[in-house]
């Protein structure tokens, strides 16, 4: 199996990454796992365009992306009313915004080379 484009690499300003897909016409065949990639396969990377200024990780709306983000995640996963925006809070792209999404970006904001099918 090839290495997948990382996080860093999916990031397009003023769209949001949606995933990997087999079929770009079959919305069903995005990939959920890498356990899916036995096989030799083309990929298909989708993303979706987003309203103007909006950053995936700027949960806040700063401007930057930073620990602030990660922390604003947990408060929200953890019941606390925070304002955040869930679209941006969702790196990984899965629809929900959860432990993978602070995993993610913890590991992106530490410089590792990861892709978003890490945390599923
Ligand atoms: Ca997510």
């Amino acid at each position: 199996m090839g290495l997948l484009p990382t996080a860093h690499d999916i990031f397009r300003n003023g769209y949001r990454f949606t995933g990997w897909f087999t079929d770009l016409s079959d919305e069903t065949s995005r990939i959920r796992s890498r356990e899916n990639l036995r096989d030799n396969v083309s990929l298909f990377a989708r993303w979706a365009a987003t309203p103007e200024g909006f950053q995936i990780g700027d949960t806040i709306g700063s401007g930057r992306v930073t620990s602030a983000d990660a922390t604003m995640i947990a408060r929200h996963i953890t019941g606390s009313n925070v304002d955040i925006c869930l679209l941006a809070a969702d790196l990984n792209g899965d629809g929900y915004v959860d432990v993978s999404d602070i995993i993610l970006l913890a590991r992106w904001l530490a410089g590792h080379n990861v892709s978003p099918l890490i945390a599923h």
